[in-house]
């Protein structure tokens, strides 16, 4: 059942990300994961900066989530008002510039369900756990910035409205526009440090699969 379901993740990440392979987990590199921060509730995070090893890299979206997957992780999900304002202050107190987050729009096979239409304002959701976000509409409900670039409020899909990339990941700015610490849609190749998650589902696969690994 865990995999069939784990299957099931796969196939969508794939078509997600225009034929790039979403990694599994590596049973060795969950058991040996770095945790730097936990919540109260006990959920793990790593954040790529305060890392030797990572310290000044900074990937793509697919890449930073491959780093977080092998680790039985994946980009960070912010669910809550208080998970979003809990890592805010870390990138604020941190000097971090931006972060990459599991957001993405779903714009790709399999997105053409009624529930997610219009996609620019029902189409993002948080990959890592497959939950939708709330409208962009509803702006009491998200994080969304008020400004950007061209100083629309986001998302406002900047950069393929000046003939570049569709914008379908969701960073979080530290203040780039002036415009404070929020939500941004940006385009998935940008290179930015991240934020990985404790993902419960491929820490179940793993230990379901690899019960000689304690993780
Ligand atoms: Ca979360
Ligand atoms: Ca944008």
């Amino acid at each position: 059942m865990k995999i069939l379901i784990f299957a099931v993740l796969v196939g969508i990440s794939t078509a997600q990300n225009g034929g790039r392979v979403l990694e599994p987990p590596t049973p060795a590199l969950c058991a040996q994961r770095t945790i730097h921060e936990r919540t109260p509730d006990g959920k793990g995070y790593f954040l790529s900066w305060r890392d030797p090893n990572t310290k000044g890299v900074e990937l793509d979206w697919l890449s930073a989530r491959n780093f977080c997957r092998k680790r039985c992780m994946d980009l960070v999900s912010l669910e809550t008002s208080a998970e979003n304002e809990w890592i805010k202050r870390r990138i604020v107190d941190e000097k971090v510039k931006y972060i990459w987050t599991s957001g993405r729009l779903c714009d790709f096979k399999g997105c053409d369900r009624p529930d997610l239409q219009p996609v620019q304002i029902n189409g993002w959701f948080w990959t890592a756990v497959l939950q939708k976000l709330a409208p962009t509409t509803q702006r009491d409900q998200n994080d969304w910035s008020e400004s950007g670039g061209i100083g629309q409020p986001q998302p406002d899909n900047r950069e393929a409205v000046q003939g570049g990339a569709a914008e379908n990941c969701l960073a979080v700015l530290n203040q780039f526009y002036n415009d404070g610490v929020n939500w941004h849609d940006v385009a998935c190749h940008h290179v930015k440090p991240w934020v990985c998650e404790e993902n419960d589902d491929l820490l179940k696969y793993v230990r379901f699969s690899n019960p000689n690994f304690l993780v």
